[in-house]
């Protein structure tokens, strides 16, 4: 519990109307997209950087932990306030404040919402390529820490290659900038890549510069349905081999196929057991050009049928259904396990296949779909709460597996608090040290959204069966 006279300091900082301790409140700020919850003993909702110091000054003063928040759609449990304290919410720093034309570059506050980012430049015919599936309503400032991938990967890169420069409030309290305003700075160790994706455990971001590109003059959009799945997976390497980049390749298995189709009601399933969602862009004819090529892999392959959007509400039909699958997905079962592994795009196949072997050898339903086209499988292992422990086995077998296929345990959710007992299979006990000297040295008195990353020293490893580890009634 917060001293009361802590809960006055904030009301001071923020404004009474911006600081928030009755329950029902506290509860809207308490979960992530994991369904994870940790309820806090206070929101907070900061107008200004020097606002934020001013608390991170306090919560060191007086150790409390203080956890940031966007939109609370991280997949790894990042913005749950595991350790109580206050969250610190953005939802009023959430301006564009520049579009600035002649440098293709746009500079906003954490808590935009990444689509009104996205809107806006493409408004001006500029474009913002990060496109993760929450994006209608995640936020920039989440996106950020996390690091997040999403949909264009495959083409256009993810957060990190877009962000030029920050704003960051350091856990000590000081406001540094970082970075630069153009594509090119050197000055210095590169402190802007260092808190892209650092989780909200290195520094509050409060204002982000990020690049723009020139908006693709045409999108072509097309789904294909595979009776089988070895035949969906053979277009990406033929599509390589024709040296086409296409800027989004999705796969969906049939499983989450049928689970998107139910959620939505679109009407009969379509009974296919791989779907490909693929766009091309660039100038209207090579847009058109690469996909005719695509279309015909596509056919090549035996693809049962294959869908091309005539116009931009086909288009948007198609996307619906994509994004529809992550909360389809919690109709199937109670508990949905995410894993975010990626790897080497020509190793796909045998991921795949020692998924379905850890399914089959701990009898349980995997679920698997994502952006193929980079490599980045969301294997959904889909339980209710008795198969918990068999789930467990079956993750370290599928995680081992990635890394063992030189990929990552995580392509785009991060560690939070679910992975963290699996992050030096992948890095390492000297990289995992130097990590954690990091945290010390920007975090000494451990206040910015402990427990997250590294396995907690305080709580342990997070045990998501009883929740144990979460929340500050401990
Ligand atoms: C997506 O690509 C998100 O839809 C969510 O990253 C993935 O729920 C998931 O596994
Ligand atoms: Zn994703």
């Amino acid at each position: 519990m917060l001293d009361p006279s802590v809960i006055r300091d904030l009301r001071k900082i923020v404004g009474p109307a911006n600081l928030l301790t009755e329950p029902e409140e506290l509860t809207v700020y308490s979960y992530d997209a994991t369904r994870l919850t940790a309820v806090p003993d206070a929101v907070a909702r900061p107008a200004t950087a020097e606002e934020v110091s001013r608390i991170l000054l306090l919560a060191n003063r007086k150790k409390f932990p203080v956890s940031p928040r966007g939109a609370g759609t991280g997949m790894s449990g990042g913005s749950v306030p595991r350790r109580g304290g206050i969250v610190l919410s953005f939802e009023r720093m959430n301006r564009i404040l520049e579009i600035d034309e002649a440098n293709r570059v746009a500079v906003a506050e954490p808590g935009v919402i990444t689509g009104d980012l996205q809107r806006e430049a493409e408004s001006r015919g500029l474009f913002y390529p990060p496109d993760p599936a929450s994006s209608n309503f995640c936020t920039l400032g989440g996106n950020v820490a996390e690091c997040a991938g999403g949909l264009r990967a495959v083409k256009y890169g993810v957060t990190k290659d877009y962000v030029l420069g920050l704003e960051v409030v350091l856990p000590t309290g000081e406001i540094i900038r970082t970075g630069a305003r153009t594509r090119k700075s050197v000055a210095g160790y590169d402190l802007t890549r260092l808190i892209v994706g650092s989780e909200g455990t290195l520094g509050v971001i409060t204002k982000i510069v990020v690049r723009l590109v020139p908006l693709p003059e045409r999108v072509e959009t097309l789904a294909a349905f595979f009776g089988d799945r070895g035949a969906a997976l053979r277009v990406l390497p033929d599509t390589t081999k024709k040296r086409i980049v296409p800027r989004t390749f999705e796969f969906v298995d049939g499983a989450a196929l049928r689970a998107a189709e139910g959620y939505l009601r679109t009407g009969p399933p379509s009974g296919a057991a791989a779907m490909l969602l693929i766009e091309t862009d660039g100038s209207a004819d090579s847009a058109s050009r690469e996909m005719d090529a695509i279309e015909a892999i596509c056919r090549e392959a035996g693809a049962a049928a294959v869908r091309r959007a005539k116009d931009r509400s086909e288009q948007a039909l198609l996307w619906k259904l994509r994004k529809a699958i992550s909360p389809a997905l919690y109709a199937i079962k109670p508990v949905k396990i995410n894993e975010d592994i990626v790897v080497p795009v020509d190793r796909i196949g045998a991921m795949l296949g020692a998924i379905d072997a850890a399914a089959a050898r701990h009898g349980l339903l995997i679920v698997n779909f994502g952006h193929a086209g980079d490599g980045n499988i969301h294997t959904n292992i889909m339980i209710e709460e008795r198969e918990r422990a068999a789930a467990e086995l079956a993750v370290r077998e599928i995680l081992e597996t990635a890394v063992r296929l030189d990929g990552s345990i995580s392509g785009e959710h991060g560690i939070g608090m679910c992975k963290s007992a699996y992050l030096p299979l992948e890095v390492g006990k000297d990289a995992l040290a130097v990590m954690k000297r990091i945290k010390q040295a920007l975090d000494p008195n451990t206040v910015l959204n402990p427990g997250k990353i590294f396995i907690d020293p305080e709580r342990g490893a997070f045990d998501p069966s009883s929740g144990r580890g979460t929340g500050n009634a401990e």
